[in-house]
């Protein structure tokens, strides 16, 4: 999937949010500081990030959820709007008989995007024929007739005719009565004048309905000033954004181009005829950010946690590794009163948990939390080696008292001994086995 990275990495902060039992200053701060790294992983420019992660923070933080929502779907609401917002308004490109010229600069997908408008035209039930308007790449010709034969599109070209505005004169005579014509054109290295020049004579000839430029997205950000500049000089209608599968610089590409104005109205995703999409923000952002996904954890969300964590969880308990880690997610399992709970109560760590329980056991979590924030991933892997001093400076570090600190270690060692009382249990462990297998964990 295209940006691939980037929404995995924020699928991941609104799986969070999801699960969290409150939204608080705490959690939106951390949303946000999640938020950031993933935009600017994905290349996105640092001020438009930051623009973005101010207005959910401030979002998230002052406005009361709509009636009927919860706290948690707000925040996640807020954070999908924001990102449609970068992306601009969709543009519909219309089902019907018009004029398609396709500029940029060399290289960047023009052939094969006209290649791929052609096939998506088709099969929406339009005639379409494409014309061969470069005449500066020698075989310019027989690459965009190739890829004509293999959508079944007619190719108007003249091998050797240096005049692009007569080649493509005569090719709009050869489809006057064909629906979509798609104009494919010469690019430069750079936007040189006489590239501007050509453009603007074939223009003249075309009278296009549409302009659309092509651009890699796998320059970035540089996408942004490129649009802008064709767009100044020749009023593009639409943006194309091209490879923008595997690029780690697309997140950069798209909001670039946005920025500009111009709108983008397909995305091209692949080397095959196939790979191209119509652009729609809402649409892809709610694709990107996996909303049906997020959606349907929320509905379930208080009851069940993230079958994968459960297992792995439930894994590492049955072969006795057990650290403070282990210990902090398994305490965050059970105030979610999730599958794990009946793995626990099974294990004889909780019986039934009053809600009064459970808020205790978040409160005592929180603390945890705020004390192993303080701790060297070292000594959260390796607890034996918190000795007194380490203690103090934990103590400090965390704000806490050292009492809380060996109220944590205590905690914990109670905990590894029923966990190694667990693992000596054959018969306990495949009862869980069973369960695990059978799917059964959720209650
Ligand atoms: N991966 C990938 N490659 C593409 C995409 N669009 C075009 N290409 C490749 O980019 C190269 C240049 O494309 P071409 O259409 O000849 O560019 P032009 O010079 O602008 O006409 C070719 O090798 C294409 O196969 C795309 O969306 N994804
Ligand atoms: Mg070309």
């Amino acid at each position: 999937m295209v940006l691939d990275n980037l929404g995995k990495s924020i699928r991941n902060t609104l799986k969070k949010i999801a699960r969290a039992s409150t939204v608080d200053e705490k959690l939106v701060k951390e949303v946000v500081r999640d938020l950031q790294r993933a935009l600017l992983t994905a290349d996105v420019n640092v001020k438009l990030a930051l623009k973005l992660t101010k207005e959910v923070e401030r979002r998230a933080l002052n406005e009361e959820p709509p009636a009927g929502k919860s706290a948690r779907e707000h925040v996640i609401r807020i954070i999908y709007e924001e990102m449609v917002e970068i992306l601009g308004e969709a543009r519909e490109i219309p089902l019907k008989k018009h004029r398609i010229l396709m500029v940029g600069l060399y290289g960047q997908g023009k052939t094969t995007t006209s290649g791929k408008l052609a096939n998506y035209f088709k099969k929406r039930g339009l005639s379409v024929g494409l014309i061969a308007g470069d005449v500066h790449r020698p075989a310019a010709y027989d690459q965009l007739k190739q890829i004509g034969d293999m959508v079944d599109v007619p190719v108007y070209g003249r091998p050797g005719e240096k005049k692009a505005p007569k080649i493509v004169r005569e090719g709009l005579e050869e489809f006057k009565h064909t629906d979509v014509v798609i104009i494919d054109t010469s690019g430069r290295h750079s936007l040189e004048d006489d590239l501007i020049k050509e453009i603007k004579l074939v223009g003249k000839v075309a009278k296009a309905d549409e302009i659309f430029l092509v651009l890699d997205a796998a320059v970035g950000q540089q996408a942004g000033p490129q649009a802008k500049a064709f767009h100044d000089a020749v009023g593009v209608t639409g943006v194309v954004l091209t490879k923008l599968d595997g690029s780690a610089k697309g997140g950069g590409a798209l909001s670039a181009v946005a920025e500009t104005g111009a709108p983008i109205v397909f995305i091209g995703t692949g080397e095959h005829m196939e790979d191209l999409e119509k652009f729609d923000p809402a649409r892809f952002i709610s694709r990107l950010l996996g909303m049906g996904d997020i959606k349907a954890l929320m509905e379930t969300a208080s009851e069940v946690m993230d079958e994968e964590d459960a297992e792995e969880l439930a894994k590492r308990l049955m072969s006795g590794k057990f650290n403070l880690i282990d210990m902090y997610n398994q305490m965050e399992a059970m105030t979610k009163m999730g599958p794990l709970k009946k793995v626990f109560s099974m294990l004889g760590f909780v019986d039934r948990m009053s809600d009064e329980e459970v808020e205790a056991l978040q409160r005592k979590l929180r603390d945890f939390r705020i004390i192993m924030d303080s701790m060297t991933r070292e000594e959260l892997e390796n607890p034996k080696m918190i000795k007194s001093s380490r203690i103090k400076r934990i103590a400090r570090g965390s704000g806490m008292g050292p009492d809380e600190v060996r109220a944590l270690l205590k905690h914990y060692n109670q905990s590894k001994k029923a966990i190694k009382g667990f693992s000596g249990n054959r018969k306990l462990q495949r009862q869980l086995m069973k369960q695990l297998e059978s799917g059964n964990l959720k209650m």
